[in-house]
């Protein structure tokens, strides 16, 4: 069994989808282990955005991660972190298909809905900022 953390983004919080976007992974097969709501510090967007420090985004990216509340949740499950990104689809939302969280919700690349970790040291490290 693997798990993977999962953020639902503040512009999916600030929409009334978490819901909507918890039962994308449910209906999966996706048990949900742990969950909680809140407000990330710039600290912790920091270190979960440390390997795009020097990307021209990163400023605007730890603004909006930052600006209201956000779910943070434990997916656990066979094959989970590749299921989870496969139900997240594409980092940019025109070019994510539209069964995917992402090409239903997301707004733009910044704002896209939903993070989830993309290998299992990727997610021991974030499950350790956000829990
Ligand atoms: P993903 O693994 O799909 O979340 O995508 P990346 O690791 O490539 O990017 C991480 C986050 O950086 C994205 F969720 C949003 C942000 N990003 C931007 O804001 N602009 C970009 O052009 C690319 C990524």
């Amino acid at each position: 069994m693997e798990k993977t953390l999962v953020l639902i983004k503040p512009d999916a919080v600030e929409r009334n989808i978490v819901g909507e976007i918890l039962t994308f992974y449910e209906k999966q097969n996706l048990k949900i282990t742990a969950l909680k709501m809140l407000k990330a510090t710039e600290d912790m967007a920091h270190l979960h955005y440390k390997i795009h420090e020097d990307k021209p985004f990163f400023k605007d990216l730890i603004a909006y991660i930052t600006r209201s509340p956000l779910c943070a949740l434990i997916l656990e499950g066979d094959n989970a972190i590749e299921k989870v990104r496969k139900i997240n689809g594409n980092t940019d939302p025109s070019k994510a298909e539209q069964n995917t969280i992402r090409g239903t919700f997301a707004v733009s690349k910044t704002e896209n809905s939903v993070h989830a970790s993309d290998s299992t040291e990727t997610a021991q490290k974030e499950i350790s900022i956000w829990f």
